[in-house]
């Protein structure tokens, strides 16, 4: 299906990436893959906008930030964080994680989490090899699926934004209130 038609029949989404520098030879491949999977399933790469970070430490507040300009649709997260010989490694996956996910439930927006957390550069590598189905790929094809089902559930409902708003709204349209 042309792009152009694709876009006809499941309309229009805007997608935010971050992508980290650090380990940039793995996560420009990454950032690559992603872009060619929203291209090739009908993304307007004019309807893509991509922010680089240091490195993956930097990921969740920016991908906090575009979430808030209410213009995503989805934003996806690219890293690579390689264990090497430092602690410093757990620091930083524990921390990416828990800030990506925590900003995804406070602002309501799908954040998808396609940083790599490797031992070695050689495993980093082949998840980052574009001649196979890699995490930029995943990630791409995560957040255009996360984007449909939140449009669908969305249009049930005025959108609720985040958790500070659910309680009073649920609270509201329960019969008999
Ligand atoms: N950042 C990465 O994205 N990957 C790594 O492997 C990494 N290591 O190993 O240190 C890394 N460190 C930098 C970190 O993400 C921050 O940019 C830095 O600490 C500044 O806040």
């Amino acid at each position: 299906m042309k792009g152009s038609e694709h876009r006809r029949r499941v309309g229009r989404f805007r997608f935010g990436i971050v992508v980290s520098k650090f380990n940039r030879s793995v996560t420009g491949k990454l950032l690559a893959s992603c872009l060619d999977e929203l291209a090739e399933q009908g993304i307007n790469p004019a309807d893509v906008d991509v922010e680089r970070v240091p490195g993956a430490f930097e990921i969740p507040l920016i991908a906090r930030t575009m979430a808030m300009t209410g213009r995503f649709d989805a934003i996806i997260c690219l890293g690579a964080v390689i264990r090497g010989e430092t602690p410093h490694f757990d620091y930083i996956c524990a921390e990416t994680s828990r800030g990506i996910g925590q900003a995804a439930l406070a602002t309501g927006v799908p954040i998808i989490f396609g940083v790599l957390t490797t031992e070695t550069v050689a495993q980093a590598m082949e998840r980052a090899d574009p001649s196979k189905f890699n995490r930029g790929r995943e990630a791409a094809k995560a957040a255009i699926e996360m984007a449909k089902v939140m449009r669908r559930l969305n249009a049930m409902a005025p959108p609720l934004g985040s958790d500070a708003t659910l309680l009073p709204r649920r609270a509201a349209s329960r019969p008999g209130r």
